[in-house]
This record gives C-alpha cells, sequence and structure tokens, in this order.
C-alpha cells in the first residue's frame, strides 16, 4: 500500500500540535521533514529541536529529507530520535556508500535524493546499499510548485534498476500526478499544500479524498 508522508514544513506552525493530532486521526504513515541549511537550497526549514518536541507528542516515524551540503555532518545529531526514513541528496555527498552504511548501522532506513535535472547515471553502483530513492519531482527548497513531469521516466527507470527498493515522490503532488506516480511504481507520496494541508478543509477529509482518488480505478 502506497504510504503518504506528510511534509510537516507545510503543516500550521502556531497550531502544530492539532495539525500532528489531526494526521494521526488521518492515519499518515510518516512525517516528511525537510531539513534545510540556507546554502544547498535557497531556504530555511525545521530544527532538530523541533523534532524533538514533535515526538512528544506523535509516536508517528520521521522521515527526514537532508537538503544541505555535507550531509555527514547531520547524521550523528539524528540519533534518539524516532527518524524510520533518511535521505540526503548526491549532489551533496562525495562518499555515498560511506554515507549509506553509516546511515543503515543506526537502524534507519537509507536513501539517496535526486534533484530533477540530475541524472540517475550511477545509481547502479549504489543501488544494493540503500533502502530508497527519492525523486523530487519540483526543484527543492519550497512548498507549492508544480509538479516537473520529467520525473515519470525516473520512476520508471529506478523500478526498473530494482523491485525492491522504494521510490519516494517529494513535490508538487496533486491528486492527478500523485495517481499517475503511483501507477508507474512509487511508494511513498510526500504530502503537502497540494494535496493534504488545504487551509480550507480538514486534514483528516483530504486524506480521505486524496487516497480514494488515488486507488481509484482510472
Ligand atoms: C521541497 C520539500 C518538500 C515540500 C513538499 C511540499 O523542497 O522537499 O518536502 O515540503 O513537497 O509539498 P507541496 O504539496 O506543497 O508541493
Ligand atoms: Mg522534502
Amino acid at each position: 500500500m502506497t504510504k503518504i508522508s506528510a511534509s510537516l514544513m507545510c503543516a500550521n506552525a502556531l497550531d502544530l500540535r492539532k495539525d500532528l493530532l489531526s494526521l494521526e486521526e488521518a492515519g499518515v504513515d510518516l512525517f516528511h521533514i525537510d531539513i534545510m541549511d540556507g546554502h544547498f537550497v535557497p531556504n530555511i526549514a525545521m530544527n532538530l529541536d523541533v523534532l524533538s518536541a514533535i515526538q512528544t507528542v506523535s509516536k508517528i516515524p520521521f522521515d527526514v529529507h537532508l537538503m544541505v551540503d555535507n550531509p555527514g555532518d547531520y547524521v550523528e545529531k539524528l540519533k534518539g530520535l524516532n527518524v524510520e526514513y533518511l535521505s540526503f541528496h548526491i549532489e551533496a555527498e562525495k562518499a555515498p556508500i560511506r554515507l549509506l552504511r553509516k546511515i543503515r548501522e543506526m537502524g534507519i532506513k537509507a536513501g539517496v535524493a535526486y534533484n530533477p535535472a540530475t541524472s540517475l547515471s550511477g545509481l547502479e553502483y549504489i543501488i544494493n546499499e540503500l533502502d530508497f530513492v527519492l525523486l523530487m519531482t519540483v526543484e527543492p527548497g519550497f512548498a507549492s510548485q508544480s509538479f516537473i513531469t520529467s520525473a515519470y521516466e525516473k520512476i520508471e527507470a529506478v523500478r526498473k534498476l530494482s523491485g525492491k527498493v522504494e521510490i519516494q515522490v517529494d513535490g508538487g503532488l496533486a491528486a492527478e500526478p500523485a495517481k499517475e506516480c503511483v501507477n508507474r511504481g512509487a511508494d511513498i507520496l510526500v504530502c503537502g499544500t497540494l494535496s493534504i494541508f488545504k487551509g480550507d478543509k480538514p486534514i483528516k477529509d483530504a486524506c480521505d479524498e486524496y487516497r480514494k482518488f488515488i486507488y481509484s480505478p482510472r
């Protein structure tokens, strides 16, 4: 079953506890946490103290997406947090195999993220070292951007390389592109402003409608 990873940078910062409880009620699988450094991407998002606070309210595991230069500097800092998935960008790491092994040794599912314009060339040499591939379906750094359709063929290319790795897609996942991503092989949908944090609609209703659409026959 496709997993929903709720992007918490899209939640209501003034009422985060309420949104966390609504996400629990909606049955989301993961909390997607965007860590940014203002260098790899021109933005700053959540920090690790917020994660400690969140895990006092909810037991839903974290899916941490490092959008930073030198991702290896951050991995140790995640010890003690309820992290199930952890990805870093291939564009930011010169020794990805070493870092993937370190993440796995911590008992965390290890993943590599690819920007929309980054080729998958070389993925075959690391595929056995990772648990998931994160395909960015917008340029990283901001919510509410429109989906980049070249991601469809990338999903198929990863699936062709391995039937085993999970494929996560992130960005601009309104219902239509999300359904197409699932049809092509995506396993984890990162959901933000275009899907479950709609403002005008309760989170549970938005989630229910989204899932219903994605699983309905064409
Ligand atoms: C973007 C970040 C994402 C967004 C999420 C937003 O750089 O990695 O995780 O938070 O994709 O979702 P949406 O529906 O607003 O595009
Ligand atoms: Mg992300």
